[in-house]
């Protein structure tokens, strides 16, 4: 039976979770909640999530919310299919890859996603974005982007030499990052760069990319 993800293709919490599905190649049907009328604030989709965000995700009996749960989830009931995203042979990998998962979690989405959102979102609530909010959180997104600088010079990938759920996390809201004026603080670290290039052309990300259009329903 096919798992059901209620969520918007152009959200950057509903692609984590599509391109995590889709390096698994598993079986899947978006069902798509609009946030422009409000559907995620109202039941039925409060059953799914009652703090009223996308995406939820439904697996027969099972109900999950949060993207990186939900990925997490995916990448492991399906960790013999596609590509392995957690690296579940090697206690010592599958440690590095939660390591750089949380530091997705709590250095570089705290950073990234107010300055996505002055860019994106607050036009659509017909505001002006701050500049003062995205300066504050550029100089933050730049020292941790120092660190990715210089460990990405000894590893090829975050986690080490292999592709993981730590790298696909940062997708998303990377994407939408660089549309920005902003861009240059990736592309002028030449290690962040190349792994940028690197995990953004991935067929996986690819196929969601493509629908990942702020704006739009
Ligand atoms: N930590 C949650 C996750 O990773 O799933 C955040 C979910 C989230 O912020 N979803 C956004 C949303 O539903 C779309 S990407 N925004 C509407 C709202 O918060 O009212």
């Amino acid at each position: 039976m096919a798992l059901k993800l209620y969520g918007a293709a152009m959200s950057p919490c509903t692609s984590r979770v599509m391109t995590c599905l889709h390096e698994k190649e598993a079986d899947f049907e978006l069902i798509p909640i609009d946030l422009f009328a409000g559907e995620h604030k109202q039941l039925p989709f409060l059953a799914k999530n009652p703090f009223g965000q996308i995406p939820a995700l439904e697996d027969g009996d099972l109900s999950l919310f949060e993207s990186r749960a939900i990925s997490a989830y995916v990448a492991e009931k399906y960790k013999e299919a596609g590509h392995d995203l957690i690296r579940c042979q090697s206690l010592k990998e599958a440690a590095e890859v939660k390591v750089w998962m949380e530091v997705e979690s709590q250095q570089y989405h705290p950073a990234i996603s107010p300055i996505i959102f002055q860019f994106f979102a607050a036009p659509l609530q017909g505001k002006v974005p701050d500049q003062a909010i995205i300066d504050e959180n550029l100089e933050k997104l730049g020292k941790v982007l120092d660190v990715y600088e210089e460990k990405l010079s000894r590893t090829k990938y975050l986690a080490g030499d292999f592709y993981s759920l730590a790298d696909l996390f940062h997708l998303s809201f990377t994407y939408y990052f660089m549309k920005t004026p902003c861009a240059n603080l990736i592309n002028e670290r030449p290690h962040v760069k190349a792994w940028w290039e690197d995990i953004s052309s991935r067929p996986a990300f690819q196929k969601v990319a493509s629908a990942m259009t702020f704006g739009e329903k």
